[in-house]
């Protein structure tokens, strides 16, 4: 899973990304979650108990562990994950975070840095666009006070943007594709654009959608060698919008009047987006005092406790500071950066999580380890899907599984539900 931050300059991008992958967690296997500059791991709730509650109660049950005591630093959990961590069955998995710089305006022609922005974003599967609903800056990122630029023009620049990069890509030998048609038929148009188009990423359906989209947008188009600017638009940004959810953080809400971004979230909700209300600058004061041990703070969550380090080391004025960082987030709803990332992967992208294990009697790995691995996977993915999202050669050898909740036997073609435990046998 991997998100890229996008924006015009100065909005908050950098100060975004650094909130969330500077979030130290304890028990995870990335010793920096800084993987590139622009690239890192931010880490994210689920929504559902971790499986080793379930696991914990079906132990208790057997009377082969004792309830949980007051005094267990991780209240309750008995997993122990490869990647992440997991307190009181509240289990954080990993979510790639790239920002993306570059955008301006001319980006899809290579203006600024446009190649590599472009070449960046084919890589996401959904974007944030990072807006600066304060209006204080204008589309290239000068000042220009407060309240002086527009962040629905804002938005609707960065969509521009991205459908006239991919019109260029369909249109640049879009006669000699069109032709095709003449000889081979329909379903030649299908593979001249999903042939341009599959290195950004779209697959046959994005670009079915697309072409539906022209014929009942335009009808009177005629023969697709006759296409002309606003059907190739047409097919452009229906791809985009297929091919990129792009949601928005409304940045910089600190400084802008409450609900001063209300039409935009109304424009990025009818199409199917979500809007966050977010400070991007006081989330990251908090994941710093966390990094620094300070405080106490589960990405996602309200509120925060004070480490006996930082009894010791805050002042009574930083101390304030914090706590009026931390009121101040909890007046938007939405539950800030985490709570947004979240809401694309489980609500937008539809991502459900199914834990891989070896032994199914146990839940645990080769090695012993509880519930290791969490995964995301697409709706609609099969046990033999799972096998494959696990490894190759597990897909490749797949013959049956077991759901080690119910304890029966799964064949390839069934639909692995959200939180399932599942064990695979396959040929080595
Ligand atoms: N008031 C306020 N300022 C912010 C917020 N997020 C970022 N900034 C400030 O905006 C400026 C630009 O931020 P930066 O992250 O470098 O923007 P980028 O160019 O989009 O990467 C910096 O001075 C930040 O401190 C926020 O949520 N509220
Ligand atoms: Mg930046």
């Amino acid at each position: 899973m991997r998100i890229g931050l996008v924006g015009k300059p100065n909005v908050g991008k950098s100060t975004t990304f650094s909130a969330l992958t500077q979030t130290p967690v304890d028990i995870a296997n990335y010793p920096f979650t800084t993987i590139e500059p622009n690239v890192g791991v931010a880490w994210i709730p689920l929504r559902q108990p971790c499986a080793c509650s379930a696991l914990r109660a079906k132990r208790e049950a057997a009377g082969r562990l004792e309830p949980t005591t007051d005094d267990d630093p991780r209240k309750g959990s008995i997993c122990s994950p490869n990647t992440g961590s997991c307190v009181e069955h509240n289990r954080l998995i990993p979510v790639t975070m790239v920002d993306v710089a570059g955008l301006v305006p001319g980006a899809h022609e290579g203006r600024g840095r446009g190649n590599q922005f472009l070449s960046d974003l084919a890589r996401c599967d959904a974007l944030i666009q990072v807006v600066d609903v304060s209006g204080s800056t204008d589309l290239e990122g000068n000042p220009v006070g407060e309240g002086g630029s527009n962040p629905v023009e804002e938005h609707e620049f960065l969509l521009g943007e991205l459908d006239a990069w991919i019109r260029g890509i369909i249109e640049s030998s879009w006669q000699r594709g069109a032709r095709r048609v003449q000889s081979e038929g329909d379903k030649a148009l299908l593979t001249y654009v999903l042939d341009q188009l599959s290195g950004i990423g779209a697959d046959e359906t994005h670009v079915s959608v697309g072409l539906a989209a022209v014929s009942s947008e335009h009808p009177d188009a005629g023969v697709p060698w006759s296409w002309g600017i606003e059907e190739l638009s047409t097919l452009a940004k229906t791809v985009r919008a297929a091919l990129f959810p792009i949601c928005v953080a409304a940045n910089k809400a600190d400084r802008a009047e409450d609900g001063s971004w209300k039409q935009l979230a109304d424009l990025v909700t009818s199409s199917g987006g979500i809007l966050v209300p977010t400070s991007a600058e006081a989330e990251l004061a908090l994941s710093r005092a966390s990094a620094a041990g300070l405080i106490q703070h589960r990405p996602g969550r309200e509120g925060f406790t004070i480490t006996e380090d930082g009894e010791s080391k805050l002042s009574e004025a930083q101390r304030t500071a914090l706590s009026s960082i931390d009121k101040s987030l909890s007046r938007w709803s939405g539950g800030g950066l985490v709570g947004l990332v979240g809401d694309i992967v489980f609500d937008r992208l539809d991502r459900r999580v199914a834990y891989p294990v070896q032994d199914e009697t146990h839940w645990v790995d080769g090695e012993g380890n509880v519930l290791p691995d969490a995964i995301l996977i697409p709706e609609e993915t099969t046990a033999k899907g799972l096998a494959y999202a696990v490894h190759t050669d597990l897909g490749d050898g797949f013959i049956r599984a077991t759901d080690a909740r119910s304890g029966r036997v799964i064949g390839a073609d069934h639909e692995v539900q959200n939180g399932d435990v599942i064990r695979i046998h396959a040929k080595s």
